[in-house]
């Protein structure tokens, strides 16, 4: 045949090799400056003369993100490959903040990134700064998640983090007037260059609808949910590195989406928003994250959204599980599924609900596997915040779940009337259905039954979870409840936020604390060392001098680094206090009035944080900061021995630039309230000196740091029970402490809200009365404390001395130390290495 010639095989002809991976890419300045222009050009179509900063963002992080996922294959080939147990973190939020100094930083990669941008005179620092935060969470409980990806990433334990892609993280807070004004946030505006989206990877998710029981003959009856709507769950993923780059693990965040886009016959017909109300109804699970942090929402959506991302990660850790095994029943061997506090707690009756009616697993066996397979953290005891859901809303929302509870609780009722004889009222007590209330699903007490392993976040925390919201839960299962103290990355809370300290670390004690950073114990020896001290004290002003930038830059506000900067930073909320900072603040304002010629030690008061939109209290004390913030400030009898700022939008960002500038961090809950606190640690662990009450954390920072290094003041949770049980009033203790009376006063008369005189009466009134933060109670001891700081400041060598203390002391307070704990007792996975953490 005359054509034969062109089909002929050609014997000679080169095929390329097959190789898996593309080959690692090099580090060196030179390639990743060629890398740099490559994406700018290519995936970005822009030249360096049009380029923008934004431009320079966006191909730098392709550039890095490229070197990630040269690790990231190489880790998913080597878990898939030795089977290794994996952990699976299910968590409504993730407040992750920026990841690009995080990956540059894990990679090693600083240095010639810096200089490669600099080839184009761009600066890397600047570059930095455009990289919108992703703000999926509200406070601590967020952190803590993004805290954990990095760790587990780091000390290499295989892990998932499951939860929700938000359109709209947590809002955005201005300062308007002195009162906080609520803006949307809009992080994914430019696009999202950490993020690959997963098509391929969709689940459908369903709400209401019915259920049926089908019989046939010889095989147990089934139940069969028909639900009437039904959503898609689209996988967007994030690869998380650890420290080296050792090993890269996967964030999976969920976004919903309609089956069907558009309506097509409702378009056809000319009801243009008909065709698309199904879609937007959809896309509404996964448009906004709720920014309540300490009291349960309530809402259909919440809920909605609750089961949306437990079960999209449920299908997901099952599929994946039956790709590799041929059958569920060693689930647990292979995963370890943790609920980040109830959030995700629906997650076990949708589980059992997977293995028993889709995949025909006897019940009993099920809640065997269930139980081996998930744990829970309970991170708040306020009764406000404890999630329960009215019976009627669950079972129109999800019937099958509410019928597999009722089973669940069936069960648990029988064992605990059966085996260990409980009375009606410790019954109703473990119940999972609250029948007090206008009957609700209790989702702690669901997350309890359905793990093998609950934990509490600190030391205290954890002895009142047993006292208070699960005594009788407890008393049924003692071996439950273990505590698992939190920590934090040292890589973004030191070694990112605080380059200088690091490096003077490092000349004091060599480069090995970089890997293992319980060796900054080896800094202690320092503390007495003048020369040491003095440079650590550098460092300090240098930080400090970084902040008065930023508050010089965003409030007009003058502030002098020389001066105490006394720094309080978190969700605004009365257990946390901020009203008896402001109470001291202005006290302190009359004294310096009334007693001019004393030799006051200049200080700074530093607050920032965000109020819940509906937390009326919350939103009044920012107010007053604000209010005295103006008064004070613009008064110069003051002479600026105070002042007092408050920073608008407290995120993670503003974080990194806070904490390594404090001189003292203000740790001042009512004792009994703060499960653990994790900016506490971040404070200490730059050097700042901390004040505050024997709550959450604090108790065991004072362990490790020394008494002599830390001021506890104030009633103890014990203290603060019996007070309250007692009908504690504050007005009889206000008579007796001139110091708080007239400060009250003059907050109550107007002093500080002249055009609205009336407008803290309310506020003050709550001190008077019940007191129920114990503000009143704690004020004098509080005010004594604080003084004692200012005498001690005059002391410079003295303060230095602790606050090196501090830093040294921190180490036990790593995340990677907190994982390790996790890993060992509750997941039973990662490396041995690892698990064999003391
Ligand atoms: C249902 C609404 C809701 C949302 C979030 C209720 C409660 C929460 C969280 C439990 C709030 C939270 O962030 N808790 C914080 O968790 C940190 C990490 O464990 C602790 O360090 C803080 O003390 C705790 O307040």
């Amino acid at each position: 045949m005359q054509d034969s010639a062109i089909a002929k095989p050609q014997a000679t002809r080169k095929v390329p090799r097959a190789t898996n991976n593309p080959l690692p890419r090099a580090n060196d300045t030179d390639t990743l400056a060629l890398e740099i222009l490559e994406k700018l050009t290519y995936s970005l179509g822009k030249t360096t003369s049009v380029a923008r900063m934004h431009d320079w963002m966006d191909a730098t992080c392709l550039a890095v993100r490229d070197r990630i996922i040269d690790h990231w294959i190489a880790s998913t080939q080597k878990v898939t490959k030795e089977h290794s147990k994996r952990v699976c973190y299910l968590s409504m939020e993730f407040l992750i903040g920026r990841l690009l100094r995080d990956a540059i930083n894990n990679l090693g990669l600083s240095e010639p990134v810096k200089q490669a941008l600099a080839r184009y005179g761009v600066d890397l620092d600047l570059v930095e700064l455009l990289e919108p935060d992703a703000a999926l969470g509200n406070g601590g409980l967020g952190r803590l998640a993004a805290c954990f990806m990095e760790s587990m990433a780091s000390t290499e334990v295989p892990a998932f983090g499951y939860g929700i892609r938000y359109v709209h993280g947590f809002f955005r807070q201005e300062i308007a007037d002195g009162a906080q004004v609520e803006l949307p946030e809009d992080w994914l505006a430019h696009g999202n260059p950490w993020e690959f989206e997963r098509r391929e990877t969709a689940y459908e998710i369903g709400f209401g609808g019915k259920v049926t029981m089908v019989e046939e003959p010889g095989r147990p009856p089934r139940y069969v949910w028909r639900p009437a709507e039904r959503v898609l769950a689209v996988a967007f993923d994030t690869p998380i590195v650890g420290w080296r780059g050792k090993h890269v693990n996967t964030l999976r965040l969920w976004s919903a989406q309609a089956l069907d886009p558009i309506l097509l016959d409702a378009f056809n017909s000319g009801d243009h928003i008909g065709a698309l109300l199904e879609s937007n109804r959809a896309e509404a699970i996964t448009r906004v994250l709720y920014p309540a942090d300490s009291h349960q929402a309530g809402q259909e959506l919440r809920l909605r959204q609750e089961f949306f991302f437990s079960s999209a990660s449920l299908q997901d850790i099952v599929r994946r599980h039956l790709q590799t095994y041929d059958s569920l029943d060693n689930l647990a061997d292979k995963v370890a599924i943790q609920l980040n506090d109830t959030h995700p707690a629906v997650s076990v009756a949708e589980l059992m609900r997977l293995l028993v009616d889709i995949h025909g697993i006897e019940w009993d066996k099920a809640w065997e596997i269930t139980q081996a397979t998930f744990s829970y953290t309970n991170h708040t005891l306020l009764p406000e915040a404890l999630e329960t859901w009215p019976i009627h809303l669950f079972e129109r929302l999800l019937p099958r779940q509410m019928q597999i509870i009722y089973a669940i609780n069936a069960d648990l009722i029988r064992h605990a009337r059966l085996d260990k004889g409980l009375d009606d009222g410790q019954i109703s007590a473990v119940s999972l259905i609250d029948e007090n209330n206008g009957r609700r699903v209790r989702m702690g007490q669901l997350a309890f039954a359905g793990s093998h392993a609950v934990n509490g976040v600190s030391a205290l925390h954890t002895e009142l979870m047993k006292e208070t919201v699960f005594r009788d839960l407890h008393r049924l299962y003692p071996e439950r409840i273990e505590n698992k103290t939190n920590g934090v990355t040292p890589r973004r809370w030191l070694f990112e936020c605080n380059p200088d300290l690091c490096k003077l670390i490092e000349e004091a004690i060599g480069p090995g604390f970089r890997d293992n950073i319980e060796l900054l114990a080896e800094l202690d020896k320092f503390a007495d060392d003048a020369s040491f001290r003095d440079k650590f004290a550098a460092v300090k002003l240098a930080n400090k001098q970084r902040l008065a930038k930023v508050v010089e830059e965003r409030l007009a506000t003058y502030v002098d680094p020389k001066a105490i900067f006394d720094i309080q930073v978190k969700r605004i909320h009365e257990y946390k206090r901020q009203f008896l900072n402001i109470i001291e603040t202005v006290a302190l304002y009359d004294q310096i009035r009334s007693s001019p010629h004393l030799d006051w030690t200049p200080r700074v008061k530093v607050f920032a944080g965000k109020a819940a939109p509906s937390y009326q209290e919350a939103k009044q004390i920012i107010h007053l900061i604000n209010d005295v913030a103006r008064v004070i400030n613009a008064d110069p009898a003051v002479r600026n021995l105070l002042k007092v700022v408050f920073i608008p939008n407290y995120n993670v960002s503003l974080a990194e630039i806070i904490m390594p500038a404090a001189d003292v961090s203000e740790q001042i809950s009512t004792a009994g309230l703060e499960a653990s606190g994790t900016g506490n640690m971040k404070f200490a662990l730059n050097g700042a000196l901390t004040i505050g009450t024997l709550d959450g954390a604090n108790v065991e920072m004072l362990e490790h740091i020394g008494a002599d290094n830390i001021f506890i003041f104030g009633l103890t949770a014990e203290e603060v029970a019996n007070a309250r049980a007692n009908g504690h009033m504050g007005q009889p203790v206000i008579e007796r402490q001139p110091l708080l009376r007239a400060a009250l006063e003059s907050i109550e008369n107007g002093v500080f809200s002249e055009n609205d005189p009336g407008r803290y009466r309310s506020l003050a009134g709550s001190l008077r009365d019940r007191d129920w933060w114990m503000i009143a109670a704690d004020f004098q001891e509080y005010w004594n404390t604080q003084r004692r700081l200012d005498e001690l400041w005059l002391d410079r060598a003295k303060w230095n001395t602790m606050a090196v203390h501090n830093t040294a002391r921190m180490g036990w307070f790593s995340s990677d130390r907190s994982i390790g704990e996790y890993a060992r007792d509750i997941w039973k996975a990662g490396p041995k290495s690892i698990q064999a953490i003391s």
